[in-house]
């Protein structure tokens, strides 16, 4: 810290105001998360420092005893902890997972199936703005309109009709269970490979709070990030039959030198997820968007298929006559932070939306409970309201400074942050 201060301030001064921006502000960003100090010594270890292209044992550059040491912790964690036959956690993000997926099985043109980004898919599941979408031909499924689950018998009609080489079934906004049992009959019939893609609720997976995808899916991909409340990174699953494939086009495929430093801090995400209190922690996510979906409902608000199985809502606000892009920047004035979503079959642009998201995996790793979150479902509905009021936001924003100020993320940190802040500013 000493020496980041003395040499480049204007970081110094960036990564302090991000400090004390996390910790005023309420994050209900669903794919975001706190990690810990043991994950953060990690992140910011000397591993940065070396290069390892290869793998554990079969590495292109010497020296490389103890980060072999450190990813082969990750791969035998990560195994363990999801029950998979072979684990590649050297993907840079959840991207770079999927990529390595399609280029270890799939052709440029062939057909992927996958969910409708504005029903809560992906970019990276074959939106036409996405590597995804430019390289294959992609159908998508959605949700039905009356109940807003994911439509099974439209996808398995879309496969039979389009005979895809894969289906993905995962989503980045869908505040329902997944079946991957239903996706594993549809990819049987038609002969597809099944990819899970497992970036949002990785953590209510092996909590025991999702269905488990690893028996159904021949490919899981996860981000070590969101409900893991790991680094931010990403790793592939699959069963050893595919470990060479999938391997060879991680590494050299698409990636070059692997993030040692995050492959270390994967490893201790792993390990804290290895701990009883992660589950405990993966079960007061779940209450706690109960809470939160219920204090809103009790306000007037439509939640997309009239609730949440996990971590996040999507907050219909058509009714209450303002965007979801309004609704956003209005809640971050009243320090809640959050962002805009297209809701099913949204008449808005994705620049305006008719939704917001909200998750609580972050809240709820900073100790919040029920309680809060009718708070800050009270909060939300004040602000959402009135938000020509620049008195009620300013009200809604002290409240909600002091409520954080119970929940402190990184008091340590803080505390030796705040010595050079006289100089600094
Ligand atoms: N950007 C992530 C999310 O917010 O869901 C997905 O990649």
């Amino acid at each position: 810290m000493e020496n980041l201060w003395n040499l480049d301030n204007d970081i110094a001064k960036a990564i302090h105001g991000e400090l004390l921006r996390e910790e005023e502000e309420i994050n209900l960003i669903a794919s975001e998360n706190y990690v810990s100090p043991a994950v953060l010594a990690a992140l910011g270890s000397i591993f940065t420092n070396k290069y390892a292209e290869g793998y554990p044992g079969r590495r292109f550059y010497r020296g490389c005893q103890w980060v072999d040491r450190a990813e082969s912790l990750a791969i035998e964690r990560a195994r363990e902890l999801f029950g998979a036959e072979h684990a590649n956690v050297q993907p840079h993000s959840g991207s770079q997972a999927n990529m390595a997926v399609y280029f270890s099985f799939l052709q440029p043109g062939d057909t992927i199936l996958a969910m409708n980004l504005n029903h809560g898919g992906h970019l990276t599941h074959g939106h036409k703005i996405n590597f995804s979408g430019k390289l294959y031909h992609v159908v998508s499924y959605g949700v039905d309109p009356d109940t807003e689950l994911i439509d099974y018998d439209h996808a398995r009609r879309l496969a039979r009709e389009h005979r895809p080489r894969l289906i993905i079934a995962g989503a980045s906004a869908y505040p329902r269970v997944i079946h991957f049992d239903r996706f594993r009959e549809i990819a049987d019939e038609v002969g597809a490979y099944l990819m899970a893609d497992i970036a949002h609720i990785a953590g209510l997976i092996v909590a025991g709070y999702h269905p488990d995808p690893i028996p159904y899916a021949e490919f899981v991909t996860v981000t070590t990030h969101k409900t893991m409340r790991g680094p931010r990174g990403g790793m592939i699953l699959c069963r050893e039959e595919f470990a060479r494939k999938i391997d060879r086009n991680v590494f050299p495929g698409i990636q070059g030198g692997p993030l040692m430093h995050v492959i270390a801090a994967k490893a201790v995400a792993l390990k804290e997820a290895q701990q009883p209190a992660f589950k405990e922690y993966q079960r007061q996510i779940i209450l706690n968007t109960r809470a939160l979906a219920e204090s809103l409902q009790r306000a007037g608000f439509r939640l997309v298929s009239g609730g949440s199985d996990n971590h996040l809502l999507l907050v219909d606000l058509r009714n209450k006559g303002i965007s979801g892009k309004e609704a956003a920047l209005t809640l971050e004035r009243a320090g809640i932070c959050c962002n805009r979503n297209l809701i099913p079959f949204d008449p808005s642009s994705a620049a305006q939306t008719s939704g917001i998201r909200l998750g609580t995996p972050a809240v709820t790793t900073r100790g919040m409970k029920e309680e809060e979150m009718k708070l800050i479902g009270g909060f939300i509905a004040e602000v959402v309201s009135r938000i020509d009021s620049d008195k009620t936001i300013g009200r809604i924003k002290k409240a909600t400074g002091e409520l954080t100020e119970d929940f402190p993320i990184y008091p340590r940190l803080r505390n030796r942050w705040e010595p050079r802040l006289e100089e600094a500013y």
